[in-house]
């Protein structure tokens, strides 16, 4: 199941995390990114993960967002091909760092596509093309995982939102959570049972299912009063993290 894991990587927290890319041009204290990320952690680990925790690398100041660089399919990591020039680097890094955990490793060289594009529900993926994520790396991708017995499908996503994934999550297999902008899209209607959230609400929707949790940003009160009624929640405070447009996908690789 898609929301099944043991396993998590996650980065410690950088100071230069104050200069990461923001659509607002806002800067996150370092001290309250480490207390909030700290909180994270707590809460993978209390949904049943064990954490491999990486060092923080200062040289690139989104580094923390380690979904972006790679994406994980049954036990073979994929390395991905970050748009941002600040960030395209962090690959070559994280690389090196996490193959061990795998059996098998794969690249996407041409093209460009980040993990924040990329929604893995059952045996499927859906890759949104965004301003970081463009055609030909998404079907780069797209033929490995095909490769590797998953189905894709090349979707677009609406234009002002920054990744496919910053406004939807998986909460079942069958099951997507949605923004209202989200809630559109001609796919998702009519291939999953969508939960739309309210406008107002979007900070939400970038949720993380992981075994009978539900984690989720705290302050979104219409959510909670939504998905309360059918989940496990864990509710995690990530509006310093918010500063620089990250949710709770972005912050860990799973499997
Ligand atoms: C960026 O713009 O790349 C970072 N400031 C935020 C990345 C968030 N990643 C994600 O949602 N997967």
């Amino acid at each position: 199941m898609t929301y099944n894991f043991n396993n998590a990587i996650i980065r410690k927290p950088n100071q230069s995390i104050q200069n990461g890319l923001s659509s607002q041009n806002l800067h996150p204290q370092y001290e309250i990114v480490l207390e909030e990320h700290s909180n994270y952690v707590k809460a993978i680990k209390e949904a049943g993960l064990k954490i491999n925790l990486l060092e923080p690398l200062e040289e690139y100041p989104d580094s923390i967002f380690v979904e972006d660089p790679a994406v994980t399919y049954k036990s073979n990591i994929i390395i991905l091909n970050p748009f941002d020039p600040s960030r395209n680097g962090e690959k070559d890094i994280i690389k090196n760092e996490i193959k061990d955990f795998f059996d098998s490793i794969f690249f996407v060289e041409d093209g460009f596509v980040e993990g924040g594009d990329i929604l893995n529900i059952s045996n499927h993926f859906i890759i949104g093309l965004s301003d970081r994520t463009n055609k030909l790396g998404a079907e780069k991708l797209s033929n490995i995982l095909k490769r590797l017995g998953a189905t894709v499908e090349i979707c677009e996503t609406p234009k002002d939102i920054l990744h496919f994934k910053s406004e939807c999550s998986v909460l079942d297999n069958d099951t997507i959570l949605v923004s209202s902008k989200m809630a559109k899209l001609d796919y998702l209607k009519s291939n999953f049972n969508l939960i739309e959230l309210p406008i107002g609400e979007e900070g939400a929707s970038n949720s993380l299912r992981i075994n009978d949790k539900l984690l989720l940003p705290d302050g979104f009160v219409k959510a909670e009063e939504i998905l309360s009624k059918n989940y496990n929640l864990i509710k995690i405070n990530v509006s310093e993290i918010a500063k620089v447009d990250a949710g709770l996908s972005c912050m860990s690789l799973r499997w």
